[in-house]
């Protein structure tokens, strides 16, 4: 299904207001103000856009260490965002999980995680609530080319192929586990070929491609919402940055210095934006330079917001279950 003018329109202010947000987080911390470590997503926009673009409010993902894109592609608000990563008290955690601990519940977005293999079990969870409550919600589990190779991210593709739980798992493969490269972790090509270990669809596509990635994940989440139960996407991208901020990035090889500088899901997108008439560069201009201001506004929200008090060190912490 074609996505209609609207969809395209909050597709590339998403990929933009990601990549804007990042780029401004990147300058920030090179100032040594951000507290804790930062995994950028840039170039990788086009995977939690098209993916998220192709889900209703109700439907929830599971993150990464690498989280700031899914947030935003899930409706999070840049603001409390941007605090959060600051950690300020008006974050969206109350500045107590930072960039590798952000989540929004309300938004589904059920948070970000320091450990790399954490998400997939909660994915499964948040699927069999689906189940349980017969809500239809889908969950969509994102991770990297390395967690994949970790006993949870299996242990949860076999438990969600025979529960047939309502589960995506959107691999996304952007060619190293921090300096390891999957060429030498994974003793496969193509990840998504696991997927036939489970007896569950799996698809290989373009990482930078938002609209082919977005036409996936719409029949992925058909089959989940219809009782079909999970599928693998593998998405095929580049990281242009370090693994995290202050990452020399010596392990790069050339081809892939090359692809990636040649791969970017934005000019792409626009390009076919373009080609297809669909929103004219002034346009697309605009929806840039509004994302452009809104990340701003952010920063500023941080940046003159709060730190919590300590006396709130142990508030919110665990819940109680009585
Ligand atoms: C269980 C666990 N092992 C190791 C680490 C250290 N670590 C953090 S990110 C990372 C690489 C993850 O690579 P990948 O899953 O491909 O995600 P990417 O960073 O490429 O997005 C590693 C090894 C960790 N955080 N958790
Ligand atoms: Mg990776």
């Amino acid at each position: 299904m074609n996505p209609n003018q609207e969809q395209i329109q909050n597709m590339y202010r998403t990929m933009v207001s990601i990549r804007h947000f990042e780029e401004t987080v990147k300058r920030e911390f090179g100032k040594g103000i951000i507290p804790g470590f930062v995994h950028l997503y840039v170039g990788e926009e086009a995977i939690a856009t098209g993916v998220c673009t192709a889900l209703r409010p109700t439907d929830t993902i599971t993150s990464t260490h690498r989280g700031h894109g899914h947030c935003i592609a899930k409706g999070c608000d840049l603001k409390l965002m941007m605090a959060e990563i600051y950690g300020k008290a008006t974050g969206l955690c109350k500045g107590k999980g930072g960039s590798m601990h952000i989540a929004d519940v309300e938004k589904g977005m059920l948070g970000a995680n320091g450990i790399v293999g954490g998400g997939p079990p909660l994915a499964c969870g948040a699927g069999l609530t689906s189940l349980v409550t017969k809500s239809k919600d889908v969950c969509v589990c994102f991770f990297g080319d390395g967690a994949c190779e970790q006993g949870s991210f299996h242990e949860s593709a076999n438990l969600a192929a025979i529960w047939n739980l309502p589960v995506i798992f959107v691999a996304e493969n952007n060619g190293y586990a921090q300096s390891t490269p999957a060429s030498y972790h994974c003793a496969i090509e193509d990840i998504a070929e696991r997927a036939a270990s489970y007896g569950i669809p799996g698809a290989v596509l373009d990482g930078t491609n938002v609209l082919a990635i977005y036409e996936a994940t719409l029949e992925a989440v058909d089959r989940a919402r219809n009782g079909q139960g999970p599928s693998l996407l593998e998405c095929k991208t580049f990281r242009h940055h370090g693994h995290f901020e202050g990452d020399l990035q010596t392990y790069k090889d050339d081809a892939y210095k090359s692809s990636s500088q040649g791969k970017d899901p934005i000019k792409e997108f626009r390009t076919e934006i373009d080609a297809q008439g669909w929103l004219s560069s002034e346009e697309l201009d605009a929806i840039d330079q509004n994302a452009l201001e809104q990340v701003q506004e952010a920063l500023s929200f941080a940046e003159s917001s709060p730190l919590p008090k300590v006396e709130d060190v142990t508030t919110d912490v665990y819940v109680n279950y009585r």
